[in-house]
């Protein structure tokens, strides 16, 4: 083999499994390669150093600094990094099952934990006629007033996809949500070729029918990837912490420390900041009680914000 195919170049993680990884070179050709043993371990999303070993080999030699890390606990309980360099976390609800923003309230606190963008895509709104399309628009406006961009989508009647896809256009995003609001529909409404790229990959990679288990990190024809799996589907994003669950609240944390007493519980105290949004409206009281909620299940852990 020539030296020039040896020189050190950059790939994308694209799929991991175990040792094996599936690097894709700024061309778009995809190579079956494993990492040199020191340097950590590569996951989906990765930017890497890599270079050539042989026709559709190769070592990978470096992995560049990760934007962020969408990592679960392992059986230990420690992080384990999942996929790398995401930029966005798309929230996908829907009028059925009914919807909880609760739960919503949950990734989006996660995703601002996580320090990516956060997009609220409400899909089958086929299923209400104008009046509920209205009752819903205005229950989540409140999402749009602290700045969360918000899409409606009807995969069914092929409505409001375009301007997701525009959305998604230069992130790398994931999808999560509740069972049965359309997730695996929308990808395969977002990756037409789903198929053809899991193939195109095993056969690179020979790594065959394990691809469609680990997270991937598919590119999307408007641009952007998008980084998928069922088990990215369901990711349980979770806060740890109080101050990850008040920097989760875009709307509350500058108000933190604001109330008259420092032990204030934003219940009937007096001079409680939180309070006082609510009564000028910059603070929806779904928000805060969702909040607190989430507030006394830390507490329970024994973390007292
Ligand atoms: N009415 C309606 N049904 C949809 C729409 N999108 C998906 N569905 C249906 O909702 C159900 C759950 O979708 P699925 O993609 O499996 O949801 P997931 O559990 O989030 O992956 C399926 O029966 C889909 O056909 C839509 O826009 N409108
Ligand atoms: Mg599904
Ligand atoms: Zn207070």
């Amino acid at each position: 083999m020539d030296r020039a195919a040896e020189r050190p170049q950059d790939g994308l993680v694209v799929v991991r499994h175990g040792a094996d990884l599936a690097i894709e070179d700024p061309h778009g050709r995809v190579w079956h390669c494993l990492a040199r043993q020191n340097i950590g371990h590569p996951v989906c999303g990765d930017r890497v150093v890599w270079q050539r070993t042989g026709p559709d080999r190769g070592v990978v030699t470096a992995i560049q600094d990760r934007a962020s890390v969408l990592a679960r606990p392992d059986y230990s309980g420690r992080a384990k990094p999942l996929a790398a360099n995401l930029t966005q976390v798309v929230a996908v609800l829907a009028p059925q099952p009914e919807p909880s923003t609760y739960l919503l309230d949950q990734y989006l606190a996660a995703t601002e934990h996580l320090g990516v963008k956060a997009l609220i895509a409400c899909n089958k709104m086929d299923l209400l006629d104008a009046a509920g399309q209205a009752v819903l628009t205005e229950r989540l406006a409140l999402y749009v007033r602290i700045g969360y961009p918000l899409v409606f989508l009807s995969l069914r009647e092929g409505q409001g996809l375009r301007a997701l896809v525009s959305r998604l256009s230069g992130e790398t995003s994931i999808l999560v949500g509740q069972s049965g609001v359309g997730k695996s529909s929308l990808v395969k409404a977002l990756l037409p070729d789903l198929a053809i790229q899991i193939g195109r990959l095993s056969q690179a990679t020979g790594l065959g029918r394990h691809t469609t288990s680990a997270a991937t990190c598919y590119r999307l024809h408007g641009g952007g990837f998008l980084i998928d799996s069922p088990g990215v589907r369901s990711f349980r994003l979770t806060l740890d912490e109080p101050v990850e669950l008040v920097n989760g609240f875009r709307e509350i944390a500058p108000l933190i420390g604001q109330c008259r007493f420092a032990n204030c519980r934003h219940d009937r105290e007096p001079g409680c900041a939180l309070k006082a949004a609510i009564a000028t409206g910059e603070l929806h009281p779904e928000r805060l009680a969702n909040f607190l909620h989430l507030a006394a299940a830390l507490e329970r852990a024994g973390k007292r914000y």
